[in-house]
Parts: C-alpha cells; sequence; structure tokens
C-alpha cells in the first residue's frame, strides 16, 4: 500500500515541489486548497491529474478536521502560510491567524482524527531574526523582527508543545530561504531575476529594489523539499536547520543575474524607500550540520546556479509568452 501524505499550500513554491517528490517515491498525493474567485494551480497544472486536491483552509477548524476524515494521510507537510514578509506588517493579525493560529488548528485536527499521522512544520529562519549567534542552528534562541517571524515562532513552539503534551510525531524544519523559477514575484530573488530578464529583451527599463546590503543564506527549493520528508522518516520528531551554510548580499544577487544577461547593474537599479523593512534582521546564516548528519541531507544547488537558473527560466517565459 502506497503512503498517503496532504500538503497544505500545495500551490506554493514549496507545496509544487514537494508533491513531485512525494509522487516520484510512490506515494498518494493530497492537497489544501483555499477557495479563491481565479483559480491559480499553475505551479501544479502539470501534475494535476496526479494529485487530489481537497477545499479547506487554515483558518477554518471544520475544514481542516474534513480534510484529514476524508484523506486519512500518513503524514502532513504543513506549508500554508501568509509567506510574505513584508505584507505581515500591513496585515500583522491576518498573519498571525492564518500563519500562527492555523499551526494549532491543523495540529489539534491531527490529535481528533489520527493521532498517529506524523506532521511537519514549515518553520523558518526569520525567527533568529536579531540574532544571537551565527551561524545559527537548533538552539539558537529566537529574536524574530516582523509579525511574520513572530507567528512563525509561535507555529514552532506549539509544533513542540503538542509534541510533548500529546506524543505526536510532530517536527519542525527551521529552513533558509530557499528559491526557484516558481518563487512568488514578490521575493528579492525573482524580482531580481525577471526584471533582469524583462530589461534584457527590452520590456523594462529599470529594477526597483530596497536594502540592497541585506544578506541571506539562499538554497534551492527543490533541495529543500527532500529534507522535509527525511524528517519524516526519522524514528522520532524533532527540529533541524536546513541551509546552505553560505550567506550573500542582495547586491551580488543583483550582479550574477545581470551578468548572466550581459548588462551592467549599475545602469538599472534604482533604491526604493517602499521596499525598505521598518525593521530587518541581522546576518542570517543557518547550520545545516545536524540536519548533515542525522538526515545524510546537503544542498546541491550553489548559489550561482540557483540565480543563473531562474534568470534562464525567466527568459524562457517571457519568450514563450511573447511567442502566444
Ligand atoms: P508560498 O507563499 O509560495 O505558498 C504559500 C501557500 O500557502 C500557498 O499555497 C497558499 O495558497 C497557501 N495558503 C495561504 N493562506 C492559506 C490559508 N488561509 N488556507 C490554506 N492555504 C493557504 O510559500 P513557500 O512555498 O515559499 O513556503 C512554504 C512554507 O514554508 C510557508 O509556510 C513559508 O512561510 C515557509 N518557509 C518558506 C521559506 C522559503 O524560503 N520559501 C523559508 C522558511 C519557511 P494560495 O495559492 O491560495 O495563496
Ligand atoms: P525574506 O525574503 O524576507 O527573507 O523571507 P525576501 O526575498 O522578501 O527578502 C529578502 C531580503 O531582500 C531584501 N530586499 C527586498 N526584498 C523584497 N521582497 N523586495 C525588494 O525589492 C527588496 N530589496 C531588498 C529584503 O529587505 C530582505 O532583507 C523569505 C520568505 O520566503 C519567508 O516566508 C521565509 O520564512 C524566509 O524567506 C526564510
Amino acid at each position: 500500500m502506497s503512503k498517503r501524505a496532504l500538503i497544505t499550500g500545495i500551490t506554493g513554491q514549496d507545496g509544487s515541489y514537494l508533491a513531485e517528490f512525494l509522487l516520484g517515491k510512490g506515494y498518494e498525493v493530497f492537497g489544501l486548497v483555499r477557495r479563491t474567485s481565479t483559480i491559480n494551480f499553475s505551479r501544479i497544472e502539470h501534475i494535476q491529474d496526479q494529485v487530489t486536491l481537497i477545499p479547506g483552509d487554515m483558518l477554518d477548524q471544520t475544514s481542516l478536521q474534513t480534510a484529514l476524515a476524508q484523506c486519512q494521510p500518513d503524514e502532513i507537510y504543513n506549508l500554508a502560510a501568509q509567506s510574505f514578509v513584508q505584507t505581515s506588517w500591513g496585515q500583522p493579525v491576518f498573519t498571525g491567524d492564518v500563519t500562527a493560529l492555523g499551526v494549532t488548528r491543523l495540529l489539534d485536527a491531527i490529535r481528533h482524527v489520527d493521532p498517529t499521522i506524523r506532521f511537519y512544520q514549515a518553520s523558518s529562519s526569520e525567527m533568529f531574526g536579531k540574532v544571537r549567534e551565527v551561524p545559527q542552528r537548533e538552539t539558537t534562541p529566537f529574536y524574530p523582527r516582523s509579525p511574520y517571524g513572530v507567528a512563525k515562532v509561535y507555529g514552532h513552539w506549539i509544533t513542540i508543545n503538542y509534541r510533548e503534551s500529546y506524543n505526536l510525531h510532530a517536527t519542525s524544519g527551521i529552513l533558509f530561504n530557499h528559491e526557484s523559477p516558481r518563487r512568488g514575484m514578490e521575493f528579492v530573488t525573482r524580482k531580481v531575476t525577471h526584471t533582469a530578464a524583462r530589461i534584457k529583451l527590452g520590456m523594462a527599463k529599470e529594477l526597483r529594489l530596497g536594502n540592497l546590503d541585506s544578506q541571506r543564506d539562499w538554497g534551492f527549493a527543490g533541495d529543500y523539499v527532500e529534507a522535509m520528508w527525511l524528517m519524516l522518516q526519522q524514528e522520532s520528531p524533532d527540529d533541524y536547520v536546513v541551509a546552505t551554510g553560505e550567506t550573500h548580499r542582495v547586491e551580488e544577487l543583483v550582479q550574477v543575474a545581470f551578468d548572466h544577461v550581459g548588462l551592467d547593474w549599475h545602469d538599472y537599479v534604482v533604491q526604493d524607500p517602499r521596499f525598505m523593512r521598518p525593521a530587518e534582521v541581522d546576518l542570517l546564516v543557518g547550520d545545516p550540520s545536524k540536519a548533515g548528519e542525522q538526515l545524510g541531507w546537503e544542498p546541491r544547488v550553489t548559489f550561482g546556479e540557483l540565480v543563473r537558473m531562474m534568470v534562464e527560466s525567466d527568459l524562457k517565459l517571457l519568450h514563450d509568452s511573447n511567442c502566444d
């Protein structure tokens, strides 16, 4: 009998890669999707006939319980969230409701429907915020710097609390930034690669950015979903940092992307206060040694390869849509 997995957030970047990965492992894959007036299944279009989509919303307890009872999963991957940090200042209560309380709703549904279900929580390096040590590891204290980061700290601790209170196999993956050609356009990597491609093709004249000095530990989403799965295959639940261990500045990202299309970024990049944040995180760089030792996981795609892969994909996307 094949294993059954339910993915919340299947329409997002990570959800789409994880669904592909689990299908490749022979899983029966279910995805929770919320009701929208316009269908937004573009990231899972190519596998839509292989997965079962179940209506539900992280804001609605009944729908979560019904979804679990319906698909009876062995594993749940909770990827659903209001995941854009900048938006969390404008919508702090909504962000807390989905990204923090949503985790409790799902854990409680597991407790009532079937406490043997294994649970993965998508925790984030944003929990480290004003970092207490460099690099950050599983034991580093949290100091979140945005309503999003605060919500993720709640989600992280409620996962541990349900693990300890009800003996659930509930695991938290503290993942550092991971990107891909499927990254949302609002995030800095995709904004840079997509705009560099547009400028190259004569479709845009400038790229407006916020803080060019920000630094991040950027990996490839396709590599990171494997770590999520590995965590749920362990005998005991635990917490793991997943990162590359390298950090790069936004300016470096811009340089690699523009170099790849043969342009000098200084001619196109404009700093715009609209994209500055009320508070920034410090030097985020993860120490993935526990994931390496216990899960046998390591990142494969380098920073340069990742940025170039994204630029290439955006060039093709724009070219193809021009030909339509
Ligand atoms: P995305 O923003 O691409 O995807 C978020 C997903 O959550 C979408 O499928 C979205 O659905 C869904 N969602 C949002 N609100 C609800 C709701 N109320 N009910 C049901 N579904 C909802 O995020 P990523 O794929 O990049 O990230 C996945 C998870 O990992 C998130 O929890 C994120 O916070 C976390 N994370 C991500 C990192 C990264 O670098 N990518 C790093 C660390 C953690 P819809 O399509 O309808 O909007
Ligand atoms: P982040 O990703 O906040 O790390 O959250 P994002 O790509 O939005 O920002 C990274 C850094 O780039 C700086 N920056 C800009 N960011 C955006 N979006 N737009 C700009 O124009 C811009 N200019 C500079 C930001 O200030 C920031 O320092 C992501 C999300 O996926 C979260 O859900 C996840 O938890 C964390 O990564 C780990």
